[in-house]
Order: C-alpha cells, then sequence, then structure tokens
C-alpha cells in the first residue's frame, strides 16, 4: 500500500490533488513512486496527457501541460476540484526553463482559491547539471505567490526528497 495513501488516511477524509507540470518532467513516475516505493520506468504515450488515480480518500489527477490547445479546460477542472497543487519541473532541462516558467505563471494565475497549498518538485535532481534551487526560487517569483508553498529538491529515480515533500503537503491538509 502507497505511504501516500497511508499519510492521506490518517489525516484526512477525502483530498482532490493535481500533479501537473511539462511533459516529462517525471509526473508519472513520481505517482508511481508514491504507489509503489521504488522507481519504475514509464513509457511516455503520445496523446495522453491525463490521468487519474483513484484511492479511498484521496483522488490524484495528473495533467501534462504543454501549451496544448485545451489547456485553458483544464483549469476549470483543476479549480473546482483540487485542494493542492504538486507542479513538478525537470530541473535539469535548462532549454525547457520559460517554457517551463511561462505554465507554472498560467497556472498560479488561474487559481481562484486562495487557501489552495502548492508543492514545487525541482524533478531530476540526480542529474549532474541542474539548475539550483535559490535560481528558480528568483525566476519562478516565489516569494511573491499569495498561496502557501513549499519547494522540495527531488529524484523519482533514487526517492530523494519525495517522502518529505509529500509529508508536508499532507500535513497542510491537516
Ligand atoms: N534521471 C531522472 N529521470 C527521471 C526522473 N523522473 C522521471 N525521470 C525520467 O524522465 C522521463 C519522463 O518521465 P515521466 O514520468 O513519463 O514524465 P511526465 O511526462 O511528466 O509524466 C522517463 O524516462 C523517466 O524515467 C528523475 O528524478 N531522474
Ligand atoms: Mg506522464
Amino acid at each position: 500500500m502507497s505511504f501516500l495513501l497511508n499519510l492521506f488516511r490518517s489525516r484526512t477524509k477525502h483530498a482532490d490533488i493535481t500533479i501537473c507540470g511539462l511533459d516529462d518532467a517525471g509526473k508519472t513516475t513520481i505517482l508511481k513512486f508514491l504507489e509503489t516505493g521504488e522507481f519504475v520506468e514509464t513509457t511516455p504515450t503520445m496523446g495522453v496527457n491525463r490521468e487519474t488515480l483513484h484511492l479511498p480518500n484521496l483522488q490524484i489527477n495528473v495533467f501534462d501541460l504543454a501549451g496544448q490547445e485545451d489547456f485553458r479546460n483544464m483549469w476549470h477542472n483543476i479549480n473546482e476540484k483540487s485542494d493542492g497543487i504538486v507542479f513538478v519541473i525537470d530541473r535539469s532541462n535548462i532549454m525547457r526553463f520559460d517554457e517551463a516558467k511561462d505554465v507554472f505563471e498560467q497556472t498560479i494565475h488561474a487559481q481562484l482559491d486562495q487557501d489552495l497549498i502548492i508543492l514545487i518538485l525541482l524533478n531530476k535532481s540526480d542529474e549532474s547539471d541542474v539548475i539550483e534551487k535559490s535560481l528558480f526560487i528568483e525566476e519562478f517569483k516565489l516569494l511573491d505567490l499569495p498561496f502557501k508553498w513549499a519547494v522540495f529538491e527531488t529524484s523519482a529515480k533514487t526517492g530523494e526528497g519525495i517522502f518529505n515533500a509529500f509529508k508536508w503537503f499532507v500535513d497542510e491538509f491537516v
């Protein structure tokens, strides 16, 4: 049984969380890690940009946000349903840094719920050439955010940071 589910079960009645970020950031791998407690190789499927995991007390929606046409239609879903957002960034991909930033800003500006909790994961921390956390905080203007947020350095490959990140997140729902 997943440790995430155990964390939620002991603390909340029901929660909907949304995991979003660019394609290839590692969202599905993180989801699998949360389910199984280990790294599982994923096979990206073209055209599929949405998955949902239904567990007792917990629903997790996963969205790939890369400027696709139905991008805006997703916000209704996310705003209506989500108690919290997990935004995943591939910190080893400098080429897509600006794209990730744009999508992050759109995500934030679309939020209607002031009580929303945002967990930001700087994923692929096991890679040798990664963007510094302090640079992310500055470039993504996190200090100006009107929401409760936290940034964690994670690796869905080694498991680094994942437990602490989701422990923080789940504790915010108490
Ligand atoms: N090195 C490394 N690779 C990762 C990590 N997380 C995911 N990946 C790899 O990145 C690729 C995309 O992952 P996936 O979970 O499908 O991304 P998604 O499109 O955001 O769902 C896969 O080859 C994963 O094995 C990580 O923390 N470190
Ligand atoms: Mg995926």
